[in-house]
């Protein structure tokens, strides 16, 4: 096994919350009366939840002072935690346990590393509360990537280097995040046209490749 531990993304990667989070934000940008849409909502992914709001408001004719943004993000995250209920270990598929379950038999030890601030509750939702080895996401890091933190965060916390770890993300933000830190980069999605990436994943299943 080329690698001693594995960093996956939470949102895009291991679960598929960014419809929620695209309904909470298209319900405040029309609360406020701003344009929004699926190519703005694309720019949102791996971006921490202030950054997100800043994207937002791009397109607001109005200026808002830190109080009111910090207010409406809060809102919007109220939103996205109700429609966070809906979730459960449906939401997990058998592929993406089965993988992990398969990359773990073969020595690797696994971590999350996400922007968000959700992240235990997410896992707690789809069955994945006590999985992983570590877990470093948007309550201990203060730079979201692109900066690498919350990857080197992750490595840190499994006790390993950047360089005996692969990072797998599905945005572009995260692939130069992990290639900032110094770490091999898995890409699935968008993630996967990335120039810098290692490995070019079409499904998750594919990880496997890292085996051979
Ligand atoms: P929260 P990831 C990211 O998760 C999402 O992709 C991004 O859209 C979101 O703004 C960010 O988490 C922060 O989320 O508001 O829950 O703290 O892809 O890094 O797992
Ligand atoms: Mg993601």
């Amino acid at each position: 096994m080329r690698y001693k531990g594995i960093i996956f993304d939470l949102d895009g990667v291991i679960c598929f919350t960014d419809q929620y989070h695209y309904q909470a934000w298209k319900a405040l940008a029309d609360e406020i009366g701003v344009y929004f849409d699926e190519t703005i909502n694309n720019r949102l992914r791996g971006v921490s939840r202030m950054a997100c709001m800043d994207i937002i408001l791009e397109k607001s004719e109005k200026t808002y002072t830190q109080e009111e943004k910090v207010a409406m993000a809060e809102r919007k995250n109220g939103m996205y935690i109700e429609m966070l209920k809906q979730m459960s270990p449906a939401d997990l598929s058998p592929e993406v346990k089965e993988t992990l379950d398969t990359l773990r038999a073969a020595g690797a030890k696994l971590a999350i590393g996400s922007s968000s601030k959700n992240a235990k509750r997410i896992l707690t939702c789809i069955g994945l509360g006590d999985y992983f080895d570590a877990i470093s996401d948007g309550t201990n890091i203060s730079h979201s990537k692109p900066d690498p933190e919350v990857f080197l965060k992750g490595a840190e916390f499994l006790g390993l280097d950047p360089a005996d770890c692969l990072v797998v993300e599905d945005a572009l933000a995260g692939i130069d995040a992990a290639v900032a830190g110094g770490f091999d980069g898995a890409g699935i999605g968008e993630a996967a046209t990335h120039p810098q990436v290692r490995w070019k994943l079409e499904r998750f299943s594919d990880l496997k490749k890292v085996l051979d």
